[in-house]
């Protein structure tokens, strides 16, 4: 929206990103540049030295309650894209995604940041199916224990909002990768301009309590409508179409393939995890 880029703004004055390491966190690096003064860049991970005077580098463990609050120290904002991101064992699950989202919240209350991103998951919903059409208000259907941490996220960010005034934009990102690589791809697909469009918006909108809105590109098939967050003014620029015809040439998936069924796609039938 034309309005939206001409409207005056500050930057922040240290963004805080979390999982930067990581293929998103690569992606986010270099484009939020414009948004802040500072960022801080945080993995598990070690990264390469940050070049510039406007970017450092520290290494945490998100399970590290002490270490998360000595990481949000200073910052006004956080782009909160650290933790495992597929599925795993609950015991796996837990630290970084379930302790670390308290945490990084409890840091947030501590030292006054006002605006979290929050990189939530279609894997919140993803036990409905292709054929339904959900809105923000529709009831979670996590798909696994991963969708589960990322629906225990949401809601600590609704309970921080309600109760200490952190405002949040929980994307449920779909699929965020180059290009879409199966046909679940196709309707779930969201290009990297318009996750930074998604990302740019929820730092800058004014009064965004706890907007949830769906992370997808203008596929042709929509499954998700954003009205509990057009207020984001997100105007998706990209769509999966040009890879359509490559992706329905290729081998055609077993019928009972949940790729081919479920909102979540092959989450729904990971696990169980014993032994
Ligand atoms: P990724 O797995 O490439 O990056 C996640 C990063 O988090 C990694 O660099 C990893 O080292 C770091 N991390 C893992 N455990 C950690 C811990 N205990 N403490 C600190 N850092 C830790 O994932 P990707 O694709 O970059 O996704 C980024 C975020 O967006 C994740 O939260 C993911 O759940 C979410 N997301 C991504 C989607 C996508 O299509 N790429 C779709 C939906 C959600
Ligand atoms: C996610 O939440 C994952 O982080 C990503 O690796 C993909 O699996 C994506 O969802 C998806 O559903 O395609």
């Amino acid at each position: 929206m034309a309005e939206f880029d001409a409207i005056e703004r500050q930057p922040f004055n240290r963004i805080l990103l979390t999982g930067a390491a990581g293929g998103l966190g690569q992606v986010l690096r270099p484009r939020v540049r414009p948004f802040a003064r500072q960022v801080r860049l945080s993995d598990i991970s070690e990264m390469a030295p940050a070049e510039g005077s406007f970017e450092e580098v520290v290494t945490c463990d998100l399970a590290d309650k002490a270490g998360v609050d000595r990481l949000v120290e200073g910052c006004d904002a956080i782009l909160h894209f650290g933790g495992v991101s597929t599925e795993h064992a609950f015991e796996t699950i837990l630290g970084a995604n379930i302790c670390g989202v308290f945490h990084l919240y409890e840091a947030a209350r501590r030292h006054g940041v006002k605006r979290v991103i929050f990189a939530s998951s279609n894997h919140v919903i993803g036990f409905y199916r292709q054929s339904d059409r959900l809105d923000g208000l529709s009831p979670p259907r996590p798909d696994s224990y991963y969708g589960l941490s990322k629906a225990f996220g949401e809601d600590m960010a609704t309970f921080y909002y309600d109760r200490y005034g952190i405002e949040t934009v929980s994307i449920r990102i779909g699929s965020s990768f180059p290009e879409p690589q199966n046909v679940r791809m196709l309707d779930t697909w969201l290009s990297y301009d318009d996750l930074v469009q998604l990302v740019e918006r929820g730092l800058f909108t004014e009064q965004v309590g706890h907007t949830i809105v769906y992370g997808a590109s203008a596929n042709r098939n929509l499954w998700w409508d954003n009205r509990y967050a057009a207020h984001l003014g997100y105007a998706p620029k990209d769509s999966s179409e040009p890879w359509r015809a490559t992706i329905e040439a290729l081998p055609p998936l077993a019928a009972d393939d949940p790729v081919r069924h479920y909102q979540g796609g092959a989450f729904v039938a990971a696990g169980p995890f014993e032994g």
